[in-house]
């Protein structure tokens, strides 16, 4: 974005100074020029970074070098490594029960869209059918995004494809780990539950429809709970590397941007990508869709993102959610 170009909040600006402050000590008045505001404004922006942990020396000649990053995630942090258009307005909270119910509530109250919300820590973490995401504190990425795509509602189940595709590239740049994706909602690396998606739908009297985007992606952890151990890993337990949340955070929401203008026209473009990433096609599965649960072989994904399985009769049906186990033949 170009400076000045559009209105950019104070996280966003602070943000941009600290992208600028990493690439060594700099005089106030470049640091101005660079972020299209006065100088007078650059001290008070640095003086915005401080108070959320950073340490910036500032010397009355050489200008400012930054001493240290703060390891919390916060809005300044994730503004700083987001490199593409997409600049949603971010907010962290330090603890919460579940920032799909958090979201939720802003879209119930006509909040508009394009809203994140990151927590530390979840207390009522939530995955599909009411099940449980265990949301370790300060070492995971537990967000959501409130939407409100222009897109007809009957296609934004699409969504749940194009933040799968968004958390596989972003968990491969930064990890350096290969991500597949398990359809419909489930990413992993080495066949372990790396992170899920929960995308739920409602409405507003005014602004009418939402959707709430809900990622967990597991960075940090050395363990698990023990009736997930056998099944979920961390980045870092798969790269055998601490990760950088803020930096992971900042790849996310970029690629999250992009995929997103593929919601409508594009989408065969996000169905190539997201059948070469499927761990499921070409398997024999038994899906569980509800009550039913079906055997079968699954074939491909469709232009809208279903799951095609081929059942024992020959015939091909179409599924746009359930639950995969993967048979042994
Ligand atoms: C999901 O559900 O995978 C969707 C998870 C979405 C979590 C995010 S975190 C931010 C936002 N706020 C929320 O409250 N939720 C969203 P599902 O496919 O139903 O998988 C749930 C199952 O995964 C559980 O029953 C466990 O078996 C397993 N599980 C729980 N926590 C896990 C973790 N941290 N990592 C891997 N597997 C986990």
């Amino acid at each position: 974005m170009s400076a000045g170009a559009t209105f950019r909040d104070k996280p966003q600006l602070a943000g941009e100074l600290l992208r600028a402050l990493r690439a060594g000590t700099t005089p106030p008045s470049e640091l101005a020029a660079a972020l299209g505001v006065e100088p007078i404004a650059v001290k008070g922006l640095a003086d915005h970074l401080e108070a959320s942990g950073a340490d910036i020396s500032r010397h009355p000649i050489l200008g400012y070098t930054l001493v240290h990053e703060p390891n919390a995630l916060s809005a300044e942090i994730i503004f700083s490594h987001i490199q593409d258009g997409w600049r949603p307005q971010i907010e962290t909270v330090t603890s919460t029960g579940s920032t799909n119910a958090d979201a939720f509530q802003r879209g119930s109250r006509d909040e508009a869209g394009s809203l994140v919300i990151f927590a530390e820590h979840q207390t009522a973490g939530r995955g599909r059918l009411g099940r449980n995401w265990e949301s370790a504190q300060g070492e995971g990425l537990w967000l959501s995004i409130l939407l409100r795509p222009k897109s007809p509602v009957p296609i934004w189940h699409r969504i749940t494809t194009l933040a799968a595709l968004a958390v596989a590239e972003s968990v491969e740049s930064v990890a350096g780990v290969c991500a597949a994706i398990k359809w419909p909602n489930d990413v992993l690396v080495n066949d372990r539950k790396v992170a899920g998606i929960l995308a739920e739908t409602g409405t507003s009297p005014i602004n009418g429809p939402f959707v709430v985007v809900g990622i967990g992606i597991n960075v940090n952890q050395t363990e698990f709970p023990n009736g997930i151990a056998h099944s979920a890993a961390s980045l870092r337990q798969v790269s055998k590397r601490t990760v950088n949340r803020g930096e992971l955070a900042g790849r996310l929401i970029d690629s999250f941007g992009r995929w997103l203008q593929a919601l409508d026209e594009n989408f065969p473009t996000a169905i190539d990508c997201a059948s070469a990433r499927n761990s499921v096609l070409g398997k024999n599965i038994t899906l569980n869709a509800g009550s039913t649960s079906f055997t079968g072989y699954a074939e491909a994904l469709n232009t809208d993102g279903e799951l095609l399985l081929r059942l024992p009769d020959g015939s091909l049906r179409a599924f746009s959610a359930g639950e995969v186990t993967l048979r042994a033949r």
